[in-house]
């Protein structure tokens, strides 16, 4: 009979065991392996930007899928939860960029076109990406071939079709009056922008764990696609009722922006009760599949309780 709740879940100690697993991993790959050491402008600026904190919450959903289904081929989902990191921190320096959002801070520190420069910057997310793959390909060691191309298919799919579509249409509605904004639209930029990221780190464990055509991948898809969103929503919830020290990046700079955001469309009550609601149907999806444990319910809890 299964007893566990939510609340008997540490999620705290998982989190912070997990982060710690995740960043070693990575000073492995990039401090100790001599590939990554000239030209040393960028590498030192791939290392500024990936090895400086972040929750590395998309690596970790990709940990705790594979965890709560067959936990399979541990080292190997540590090393695509690291290839995420790289594909995460990548979207955050050319997120950053004068080009795009504008933002000199990025946790806690001047972002990576300020602490180097703007080519540099963009450069070192052009590797990053790439070493994803590379990372997919070549550090894996008991995945088949195919789980491999499925990854990089799911990976690849969410950029081409959700980041970079998401970034391109947050763009275009930037400074536009707030007249014209609408719940659907910004909705479709959080799904796109946000969304798909979060959700390909659950199918990327559940790929790990699953044959590729087990038909569970689409419960936890939709899992991942809610608790992306309710991610967006805090997010915007957090940049105007938290502070810049907290947040490692600029608060209320949405405002600032003149951006739409879910507080300025809802207020921050119904922006709050709109990330609660999804965070529960996200759980109906799990409700759906046999898991191990609660683990997946307490990071959707998390995403909703976090406070940067
Ligand atoms: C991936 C090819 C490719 C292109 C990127 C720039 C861009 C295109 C997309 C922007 C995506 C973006 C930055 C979305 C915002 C998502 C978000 C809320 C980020 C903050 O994530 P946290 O809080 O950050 O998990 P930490 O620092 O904890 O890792």
């Amino acid at each position: 009979m299964l007893t566990q709740t939510e609340s008997n879940i540490d999620i705290e100690n998982y989190l912070n065991k997990q982060k710690s697993l995740i960043d070693n991993h990575l000073k492995n790959i990039f401090e100790k392996d001599n590939l990554y050491t000239q030209p040393k402008e960028l590498w030192n600026a791939l290392r500024y930007s990936l090895l400086n904190g972040g929750k590395r919450i998309r690596g970790i959903l990709c940990l705790a899928t594979n965890e709560s289904l067959n936990n399979k081929y541990i080292d190997d989902c540590l090393t695509v939860a690291c290839a995420i990191e790289l594909i995460h921190a990548m979207s955050l320096i050319h997120d950053d960029l004068p080009s795009m959002d504008n933002d000199d801070l990025r946790r806690g520190k001047p972002s990576c076109h300020k602490a180097f420069s703007e080519s540099t910057a963009i450069l070192a997310g052009d590797a990053m990406l790439s070493l994803a793959f590379y990372l997919i390909t070549e550090n894996t060691k008991e995945i088949s071939s195919i789980q491999k191309l499925e990854i990089i298919k799911a990976l690849s799919n969410s950029f081409s079709f959700g980041l970079v579509p998401g970034q391109i249409l947050d763009l275009a509605e930037s400074g536009k009056s707030i007249q014209s904004c609408d719940l659907n639209t910004l909705k479709n930029i959080s799904k796109l922008k946000t969304a798909e990221l979060i959700k390909t780190s659950v199918i990327c464990g559940g790929i790990i764990s699953l044959n590729t055509e087990d038909l569970r991948i689409n419960h936890l898809s939709a899992f991942g696609e809610k608790i992306g969103i309710a991610f967006q929503v805090v997010d915007d919830i957090l940049d105007v009722t938290s502070d810049t020290k907290t947040l490692g990046k600029t608060s209320r700079k949405d405002e600032k922006q003149k951006k739409m955001t879910y507080p300025v469309l809802l207020g921050i009550e119904k922006s709050k009760q709109m990330a609660q609601e999804l965070v529960t149907a996200s759980k109906s999806e799990l409700e759906k599949i046999p898991l191990k444990s609660r683990l997946l319910h307490s990071l959707a809890n998390y995403i909703i309780n976090r406070i940067n």
